[in-house]
């Protein structure tokens, strides 16, 4: 019987392959996870803690801040506050980015996070997920109000997310492909599940909150008629799949293919994702697969951040179902 291989064994492994790596990588994967660990622990027992429901504040996007959400910041960055490594963390929770103060010296990292991501989800006990981006600082950092710590997609580091579902998974690929992890909640260490994971180049599933499809452009409701029209040789109709957490559809997408779409819509062109830890670190894990993430009309990788919180329009998934719906999307919107 072949034994399981632990999330640190294996990150170890693979940095024996890259002789130039430090063990950095290694130690700031483990804070991740062990935060992944605290959160699972408590969404475990959510109803038997008072830590559902609101906490009365408004977050810096505007939106309610639930207990839990605020309870997986404060996890994130009490793990990272015992490192050296990571020097500036930057959360939806946060308006600032947060300098780590035993880091601020030698920290060579940032790391970019949602901590609870599908919000809604947490009182009707549905899917959640922790989404995470690391980025190697520039050799001169400027301080944390410069613009020296937002890189585009493609300098990540590292990106992935936890999951937090009928188990929780963690996900993450450091450009060597995608690997999935999945927690033995009862020796509380995550083990190897799935390495080097490639997605189907097009899929049957679509996702995306279709309630607000009167405030979409055109050729967003020309796709999403296209893909409802039934053609058996193409596979159509697909089918809609939404759970109001990114991570979980992304995941879903990532093993079944097709895509999810939150895409920017008239009077809002932006979208309601953000880049620099929604849209970019998905966006590695899924082009890792063999997917493409875009915003519809220019692919996340390549967007240069100006601001730490940025929303962006996001189409991800398989890439002949991303290709496609950059066809409809780009005529009026770029
Ligand atoms: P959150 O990070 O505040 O939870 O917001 C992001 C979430 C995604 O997980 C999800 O896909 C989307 O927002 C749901 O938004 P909507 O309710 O508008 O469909
Ligand atoms: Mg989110």
């Amino acid at each position: 019987m072949s034994r399981p291989i632990s999330l640190t064994q294996h990150i170890l492994t693979q940095q024996r392959l890259h002789p130039e790596a430090t063990g950095e990588f290694s130690a700031i994967m483990t804070q991740i996870a062990l935060g992944g660990k605290m959160i699972a622990q408590d969404l475990r027992q959510a109803g038997l803690l008072d830590i559902l429901g609101t906490t009365g504040e408004v977050n810096v996007q505007g939106e309610e801040v639930q207990k839990l959400d605020q309870r997986a910041n404060e996890t994130f960055v009490q793990v990272f506050e015992s490192s050296t490594l990571v020097r500036t963390v930057v959360s939806e929770e946060m308006e600032d980015p947060y300098t780590v103060v035993s880091a601020e010296r030698t920290g060579k990292y940032a790391v970019f996070f949602d901590p609870l991501d599908g919000s809604s989800n947490i009182d009707v006990n549905a899917s959640l997920g922790s989404i995470f981006s690391i980025h190697r600082l520039s050799p001169s950092p400027s301080g944390n109000g410069g613009a020296s710590f937002l890189k585009p997609g493609a300098e990540q580091v590292a990106g992935g997310y936890i999951l937090f579902g009928a188990s929780t998974i963690l996900v993450y690929t450091c450009g060597d492909g995608v690997h999935l992890f999945t927690l033995n909640p009862g020796i509380g260490e995550f083990f190897l599940s799935g390495s080097n994971i490639t997605m189907p180049a097009h899929g049957a599933i679509y996702c995306v909150n279709e309630g607000n499809c009167l405030k979409w452009s055109n050729g967003m409701k020309n796709y999403i008629d296209h893909l409802q029209e039934i053609d058996p040789a193409t596979g159509r109709p697909y089918s809609l799949r939404y759970t109001g957490c990114l991570a979980a559809d992304v995941h879903r997408v990532l093993l079944k293919g097709g895509l999810y779409l939150y895409p920017g819509e008239v009077d809002k062109p932006e979208g309601k994702l953000r880049l620099m830890y929604e849209a970019a670190p998905l966006t590695f894990v899924i082009e890792q697969a063999g997917g493409i993430g875009s915003t519809g009309f220019e692919r996340i990788q390549t967007i240069q951040p100006k601001t730490p919180h940025q929303r962006v329009p996001l189409v991800i998934g398989s890439r002949d179902d991303v290709e496609l719906a950059e066809k409809f999307l780009k005529p009026e919107m770029g």
